[in-house]
């Protein structure tokens, strides 16, 4: 029996769309920062039961929604070469409304809990390819602070790494601007933007050149072009979806109030950029220095919104680790 917590992660440089669906392989690399807060922790148990069994927050998945999960045990199976089922028990704190991807954290601790429950002691590197197979953004929450997960082409080449961000301390401000579920999935947004938007190849060739450029600014500690870089490609990937068929939007008119605001904020000498994923919330990059100036400009001017901070968190870990008898 292991247990592993880890923590959502934001990307900055964003990943939409695969070139392998199967073994989610991205068609570009992404650059992301893990969160201090709002964890998933999992425990796996090795059974004598005939099939696996997951209760995701005391809801017991049924067999459709296992698929994914049993994607990543059947990988520690034969790694380990131990054919056991497991019972799997994940919670996460992770406000529902607050538009970050529980995948992330959950297949992070999921591929950590199950090949420490499996007897198995894998590198990080072979912990983010086994977080890959469950959800594509998992890969990066096996490392904490800054993270990139290199596209590579194949599952021995597409795995996450840490960066060094030589810049000042990172803050992220999550604004929730809608309670509502979203319409779409993630990966099924991809799928029809891969499959039907005209805007694809530019998005793909234009975002690995973010990426690069993104690296460049980590190493330079630089934290408005970096900032640039993060609006950028949100943008990009938002733009690359508009051009689906039918369309994907996901940002709605108080997403882009918040966009406008903030980019306000920046015009008046506040570190503050916004991103957004497969919803209407805006994230906002920002400094640790400058997090709290931004929280209270936003408050005044939207006395409703709910605000959530962050700084920068740790990669996956083992929480408590007991051999199987
Ligand atoms: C990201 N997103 O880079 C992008 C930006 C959402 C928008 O990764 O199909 O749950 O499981 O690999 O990782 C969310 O997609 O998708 C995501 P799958 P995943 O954070």
């Amino acid at each position: 029996m292991s247990t592993a917590v880890a923590q959502p992660n934001i990307a900055l440089i964003k990943y939409w769309g695969k070139v392998d669906e199967a073994l989610i392989i991205p068609a570009t690399d992404s650059v992301s920062l893990t969160l201090d807060g709002f964890p998933t922790t999992t425990t796996v148990t090795l059974t004598d039961d005939p099939i696996d069994v997951a209760v995701l927050n005391g809801v017991t998945l049924q067999t459709g929604e296992l698929g994914r999960i049993t994607r990543v045990l059947d990988r520690v199976r034969d790694l380990s070469g131990i054919r056991s089922s497991v019972a799997v028990e994940s919670t996460n704190t992770i406000p529902t409304a607050a538009g970050l991807a529980s995948s992330a954290a959950g297949f992070a601790a999921l591929a950590k809990a199950a090949s420490a429950a499996f007897g198995l002691d894998l590198a990080d590197r072979e912990v983010s390819r086994l977080a890959r197979i469950g959800s594509g953004s998992a890969s990066r929450s096996v490392f904490g602070g800054m993270v990139r997960w290199n596209r590579g082409n194949s599952d021995e080449t597409s795995y996450a790494e840490p960066l060094e961000w030589n810049g000042p301390e990172l803050m992220m401000v999550i604004a929730q601007v809608s309670t509502a579920r979203k319409t779409i999935s993630s990966r099924e947004g991809m799928t029809r933007t891969v499959n039907t938007s005209p805007f694809y190849d530019g998005w793909v060739s234009s975002n690995q050149q973010l990426v690069g450029r993104a690296l460049q600014a980590a190493a330079n500690g630089d934290e408005e072009t970096l900032g640039a870089l993060t609006e950028l490609s949100a943008m990009r990937m938002h733009a690359s979806m508009l051009g689906a068929e039918p369309p994907i939007r996901y940002l709605t008119s108080e997403s882009f109030a918040l966009i406008d605001a903030v980019a306000q904020l920046r015009a008046d000498g506040l570190t503050a950029y916004t991103t957004a994923d497969a919803g209407p919330n805006i994230k906002i990059l920002t400094t640790s220095t400058a997090g709290a100036a931004v929280v209270d400009e936003l408050t005044q001017r939207f006395p409703t919104l709910s605000l959530l901070t962050s700084t920068l968190g740790q990669g996956v870990y083992l929480h408590q680790e007991r051999t199987p008898q």
